[in-house]
């Protein structure tokens, strides 16, 4: 299977990180909006990432991927059987992929991949403002954050899709704060023991040449 995107997006991590928790082989083929490769503009409609191909089989947004790895490999399931903490699973999934993301993805885009990475300046009256939105967020997910164990129960793709978002939010100096947030920094600590995050992030923090 080839993912199409790069680390940095939560996005394509979290497709990357359900893969390696899944024992899945793929190959991250890295790809930016715009990007030209036929096989990526084929995948993703709409140019963003992740997208990917396996076999003829072309998808993209992560959680319709993930979606379609969980139903094809049942090793390590990422959502759980019990109707209740499966609703949990995609509740945290959704929080992270549009609140978290909505807040934390304005700071991002506008201190870091715009200026940084496509020569567009950013916009610091947008990163203020998700700045602004991010304590009533990250307050819920204190109050939520177990004192052991997981988001929804067992590790799911809940834990998988919060912890990337603030994996990409520690890029501009909003990783969870363990002062501030005790419960959640704990919980996330927890999510980057796991082999399948510590391989991903191996990637991720590789020198590139
Ligand atoms: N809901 C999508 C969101 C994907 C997304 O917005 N990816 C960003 C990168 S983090 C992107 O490709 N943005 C470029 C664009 O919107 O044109 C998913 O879960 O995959």
């Amino acid at each position: 299977m080839q993912v199409f995107g790069a680390l940095l997006s939560p996005f394509v991590r979290k497709v990357c990180l359900v893969a390696e928790e899944k024992g899945i082989a793929y190959e991250l083929v890295m790809s930016s909006p715009g990007n030209p490769n036929p096989d990526f503009v084929a995948a993703s409609p709409f140019g963003k990432i992740p997208a990917i191909k396996d076999g003829d089989y072309n998808l993209a947004d992560s959680t319709a991927i993930i979606t379609y790895l969980e139903a094809k490999h049942l090793e390590q399931p990422m959502l759980p059987a019990d109707p209740q903490a499966r609703g949990r699973a995609m509740w945290f999934d959704e929080f992270a992929d549009t609140i978290l993301a909505a807040s934390g993805l304005k700071i991002v885009f506008n201190r870091l991949v715009g200026p940084k990475f496509l020569n567009i300046p950013g916009d610091e009256a947008a990163a203020l403002q998700g700045e602004a939105e991010l304590p009533r967020i990250l307050d819920y997910l204190e109050g939520v954050a177990p004192e052991s164990g997981w988001l929804a129960d067992d590790f799911t793709l809940g834990d998988i899709s919060v912890a990337s978002m603030l994996r990409t939010m520690t890029y501009v100096g909003h990783g969870p704060d363990a002062v501030q947030y005790p419960k959640t920094a704990a919980w996330y600590a927890r999510v980057c023991e796991r082999p399948a995050w510590k391989k991903v992030a191996a990637v991720e923090d590789a020198p590139r040449g």
